[in-house]
């Protein structure tokens, strides 16, 4: 239970607890949707920071089995970087549109890389009509004068290309290692989300080479319909699955609206035709309580944390952790636990202050919580428990 309260005395926590039962009452959905937004951070934290190098404007890590990391710069730059916090730029890392919130996206590690040494980059790509959201697969070649990438091909482009931030560009890999998921932002254009011919605002599942899965929801239609996992999103920055199996997915919303949707194939997540949040302008958008028939987040923001990276805990450093989800706040500079009950529910479990915004997250194999700042001269920190040297 939230900190807050555990600190009031027994009547007044009974008498909250009373209210919420009453507002709930016996009409709220088996999904019920939670604001997280307001909860305040917990007073103290339970780990300590070491801020092992610097970047500049970083956008994702990946761990390495060895245990290094690969690190993107948003300008174009990656970086393969050991725990102690050295750094050697790779090589061969293609021209990418450093325009806004595009630039070089994310890094995800092959599920076979001890056999295949394959990385995967997302990115804006350039062109003459503004930008597309690029995937390309490579191989990491090492040597002791080099370190780059080789072979590297574009497997997915967006098309057309166009103007617009909210890229998107997550990747993540089926707990088998042998589906490839993408998240696709909206590029600042909502309606397209809603268009199953656009490859903006979904979910796309694709197999390790790019071709598409002949079991994707609408593998027969051809082209983004057959790519197409799940619809109507806005610009998901963070999708990873659970020890359970399970996806998850969290989408900056619009003025209020961030939202964590468990996703499941097919459906419909209801951006822009519905949302938790407001427009910028201030015009209201119906809420998603008032279509059901589009999938409704299981915890929503208002106001908003602005989340970025994704990763589920496991390991052995934070026990207590295990299976929850950590995420890391941009607009909260926080970073946000989510736990999830025996019926598989979410609820907000911890926000820690860092004090900056966090753009990433990623658990090492011994179980450290490494984060990744969001500035031009943003940290990597490596976040270990408090009560252990
Ligand atoms: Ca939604």
């Amino acid at each position: 239970m939230c900190v807050q309260s555990s600190r009031l005395p027994i009547s007044r926590r009974a008498a909250i607890a009373a209210v919420a039962l009453l507002a709930a009452g016996s009409q709220m959905p088996a999904t019920a949707q939670q604001n997280a937004g307001s909860r305040a951070p917990n007073p103290t934290k339970p780990f300590v920071e070491s801020a092992v190098a610097t970047f500049d404007s970083p956008w994702a890590l990946a761990f390495l089995p060895d245990g290094r990391m690969l690190v993107t710069e948003k300008a174009g730059r990656l970086f393969l970087v050991t725990q102690s916090g050295a750094k050697r730029q790779v090589d061969g890392v293609p021209q990418v549109a450093n325009v806004g919130q595009n630039g070089l996206l994310d890094v995800a590690v092959s599920p076979q890389f001890d056999r295949d040494r394959s990385v995967y980059l997302t990115y804006a790509e350039p062109g003459t009509q503004g930008s597309g959201l690029a995937l390309a697969l490579a191989r990491l070649g090492e040597n002791s004068g080099r370190v780059g990438l080789d072979s590297l091909r574009v497997i997915w482009r967006q098309l057309p290309k166009g103007s617009g931030g909210q890229p998107g560009g997550i990747i993540a890999f089926s707990p088998d290692g042998r589906h490839l998921f993408l998240t696709s932002g909206d590029r600042m254009r909502p309606a397209t989300a809603q268009d199953p011919d656009q490859a903006l605002g979904k979910v796309l599942r694709l197999n390790l080479d790019g071709s598409v899965p002949n079991d994707n929801p609408l593998a027969s239609q051809g082209g983004v319909r057959a790519q197409t996992w799940t619809t109507g999103h806005r610009n998901p920055y963070g999708l990873a699955f659970a020890p359970d199996g399970r996806l998850w997915l969290h989408e900056m919303g619009p003025l209020g609206g961030d939202e964590l949707n468990l996703i499941r194939p097919g459906l419909n997540y209801g951006w822009p035709l519905v949302s938790n949040g407001d427009n910028y302008d201030g015009t209201p958008i119906p809420n998603h309580s008032t279509r059901p028939e589009f999938e409704a987040p299981r915890i929503y923001w208002n106001p908003v944390i602005a989340p970025a990276g994704l990763a589920f805990y496991a390991g052995q450093a934070f026990p207590d952790f295990n299976g929850s989800a950590l995420i890391g706040g941009l607009r909260a500079q926080a970073l946000v636990r989510i736990a999830f009950d025996d019926d598989g529910r979410a609820r907000e479990a911890d926000r820690w202050d860092m004090g900056h915004r966090i753009r990433d997250v990623a658990v090492a194999r011994d179980g450290a919580i490494w984060l990744l700042e969001d500035s031009n001269e943003a940290r990597l920190l490596r976040l270990t428990p408090r009560s252990r040297p």
